[in-house]
This record gives structure tokens, C-alpha cells and sequence, in this order.
């Protein structure tokens, strides 16, 4: 297991690299470029500079999260072959520099969608949430009421320049059912996945957050069945998955241990994202993202740690979103106090397994 945290750069990140070097057992960043369009090659002096920004502060630089899809893949269009051409080339790129996993996803139009962007605690932190009643509204009325509580900074997927045309962005997937989405996602598969194998880099896909459709969209990877597809749509230890515990928890439906230690049996976890989050109420979907520590949360960490230790997981594990703690501000989700202390809660886990097991 290698413990790392994601970094969104010397620019962007209010989080110092140095600090993120302090947290103990802290091997590797998970990084990224934010300023190449979707769908353009990946500048390699850009990729190089960012691997000289991490390994300066003695880190590592082994995944990225991530090489987003260009919509058109998504949807199938004609014009998809020239961003698949694209996206082998920056597979190529990355490997060159010493890239090991890639993590990407699949869900049409945008990415991950909370409707609370610093729901209160009653220890006075603050944390993203996940209200149903938040998404019943347009998605422009959805975008414009998480931007006004995100101090204008935007939701992946939803930054302003897209959000003019979201409503014509998600009329694109009218008539795009999941058995087209998947179709696409396979073709998709069946082109990079060769280069993966030939360079050496796991593919590693995102789970659908929340887990399930939202605003009529076609969601593709939600359950233990839709990530069974994946992995035998393109059979290859290089067609993984990004298990983000957040992100399959969401759906009180999922055995999220069973899913874990099924899919690391598999050998298809090439990293893990590990939180915790709380349902308001049990059997309903409405959570919050609560502390790691488990019995702050509504799923076991122990247990989901020791799946992946049982079933000879060595990859790369981050501890994902964080609440913010301690008066600290920025980016939501992305503090570095909660999310250090999720990665000393993981990795003291991970030392017991170890001990008790060898
Ligand atoms: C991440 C996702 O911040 C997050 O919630 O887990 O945004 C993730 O980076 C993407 O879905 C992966 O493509
Ligand atoms: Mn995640």
C-alpha cells in the first residue's frame, strides 16, 4: 500500500507540498494538469514540470486523477477517434516519466455532484453533503446555488465557461441510453487499454458520484455489476478501477466490503480513494461526508481496509475528501488537516493488518 494525496499544484494548491511531506507514511502526490482543454495532448514540458514540483519535496509522482474524457468519446461521436489518438499519446507521455495509474471517469456532462458545499457539524467543522431534494431543481438553478456557496469556485464539470452550455450539454445525452454509454466506454477501452499494457500504465476508473442517475443522465459504473462489466469488457489487469469508497457508499444498496474484496481479489484495484460518509437516515441516500474515523461514518473503514489487505492489494490508496477542521479554508473537500488525519487513521490501519497478519 502506498498512502498519497492529491495536490492540485504550486499555483492552485492554498496547500503547501511541504506540509503534505510532513504527514507520516505520505509516499506520493496524485496529480494532475487543470490547464489543458479535455480532449488536447498533455504538454510535456508541462508534465515535467509538475514531476520536478513533486519529487523536489521528496515525493513521489506515480498517479494521475486525472485524464478527463473528452465528451464527444462519451457520446460516441465520430469525431471521438481523433481524442482517443490524443489520449494514447498522453498515456505515452506519461509513461515516459514514470506514471504508473491513470484514473479517469465516465459520467456524461459533469463530474462529481454534491449539493452542500460546507454543511454544518455539530463539532463546527463543515463537509460536503448530498441532499436529493438540492437536485430537484434545472441544472443551471443546481449550478448557479453551488457556485454562490463555493465562493465562485466550480464543481468539476460545472466551471463557468461550460455552464453556459450545460443545458445543451445534457440535451446531447437525450437519446444516449447506458447500454450506449457502455458501448462507448468499451470502445473507448478496446483502444487505450493496448497501449496501457505496452507502457505499462493502469486504467482506473472513477465511480459515478452519486452512484446513481442524476438529472436523467445515463450513469455506467454505480454497483458491483457495473464494475463486473467494466473489468470483462476489455479483460486486462490494465482495465482497473479507481475504488472510491465515497463514492460506491453513497448507495445504501451496495456491499461496499463485499465490492472491495471482490475487485481486489480481481486484481483490478489499482488505487483506492478511502473515506467515510454518513446517511441521515438509514436506508435513505441523503449523507453527509463525515470523519474517516469509523464510528463517525456509516461504513467500516476497518473492514474495508482489511478487504484490500486480505485480498493482496498493493496499490496506491488516498485518503479523498476531508471536512474542514481547525479554521482552516480553500477548497472544500481539499484541506489538509482532515485529510491528514484520514491518512494517519488509514495507514495506523494498515500497520495493525500488517502486524497482526504476517
Ligand atoms: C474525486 C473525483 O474530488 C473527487 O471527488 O474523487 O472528482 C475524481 O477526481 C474524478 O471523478 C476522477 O476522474
Ligand atoms: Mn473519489
Amino acid at each position: 500500500m502506498k498512502m498519497t494525496m492529491r495536490w492540485y499544484g504550486k499555483q492552485d494548491d492554498p496547500v503547501k507540498i511541504d506540509y503534505i511531506r510532513q504527514v507520516p507514511g505520505m509516499t506520493g502526490i496524485v496529480g494532475s494538469l487543470f490547464d489543458v482543454p479535455v480532449g488536447e495532448v498533455w504538454p510535456e514540458d508541462k508534465i515535467l514540470a509538475l514531476k520536478t514540483d513533486v519529487e523536489q519535496a521528496g515525493l513521489t509522482l506515480e498517479v494521475i486523477e486525472s485524464v478527463n474524457i473528452h465528451e464527444d468519446i462519451k457520446l460516441g461521436l465520430p469525431s471521438r477517434d481523433r481524442y482517443i489518438e490524443n489520449y494514447k499519446e498522453t498515456i505515452r507521455r506519461l509513461a515516459k516519466i514514470g506514471i504508473k495509474v491513470i484514473c479517469y471517469n465516465f459520467m456524461p456532462v459533469f463530474d462529481w455532484m454534491k449539493t452542500e458545499m460546507a454543511y454544518p457539524l455539530a463539532d463546527g467543522s463543515t463537509t460536503m453533503a448530498f441532499f436529493l431534494e438540492g437536485v430537484q431543481k434545472t441544472p443551471q438553478e443546481v449550478a448557479d446555488d453551488v457556485m454562490s456557496q463555493n465562493e465562485g469556485l466550480a464543481l468539476p464539470g460545472w466551471e463557468p465557461e461550460r455552464l453556459v452550455d450545460i443545458t445543451k450539454l445534457i440535451a446531447q445525452y437525450q437519446d444516449v441510453t447506458e447500454a450506449d454509454l457502455r458501448n462507448n466506454l468499451t470502445y473507448f477501452l478496446q483502444q487505450i487499454i493496448p497501449v496501457c499494457e505496452a507502457v505499462d500504465i493502469k486504467m482506473a476508473i472513477h465511480p459515478d458520484d452519486p452512484p446513481y442517475s442524476i438529472f436523467g443522465l445515463p450513469r455506467i459504473v454505480k454497483n458491483r455489476d457495473d464494475l463486473a462489466y467494466i473489468c470483462e469488457a476489455v479483460d486486462s489487469p490494465y482495465n482497473g478501477i479507481t475504488m472510491c469508497t465515497g463514492s460506491i457508499g453513497e448507495d445504501p444498496d451496495n456491499d461496499l466490503v463485499a465490492i472491495v474484496a471482490e475487485f481486489a481479489k480481481r486484481d483490478r484495484i489499482p488505487f483506492a480513494h478511502v473515506r467515510n460518509v454518513k446517511f441521515i437516515e438509514a436506508g435513505g441516500r441523503d449523507c453527509y461526508e463525515s470523519a474517516h474515523y469509523s464510528p463517525y461514518g456509516s461504513h467500516d473503514l476497518f473492514e474495508v481496509m482489511a478487504a484490500l489487505y486480505d485480498n493482496g492489494f498493493d496499490g496506491y490508496i488516498r485518503p479523498d475528501h476531508g471536512r474542514m477542521i481547525w479554521g482552516e479554508t480553500g477548497r472544500p473537500g481539499y484541506g489538509l488537516y482532515d485529510r491528514a488525519l484520514g491518512a494517519m487513521y488509514l495507514t495506523g490501519l494498515w500497520e495493525a493488518l500488517e502486524k497482526r497478519h504476517v
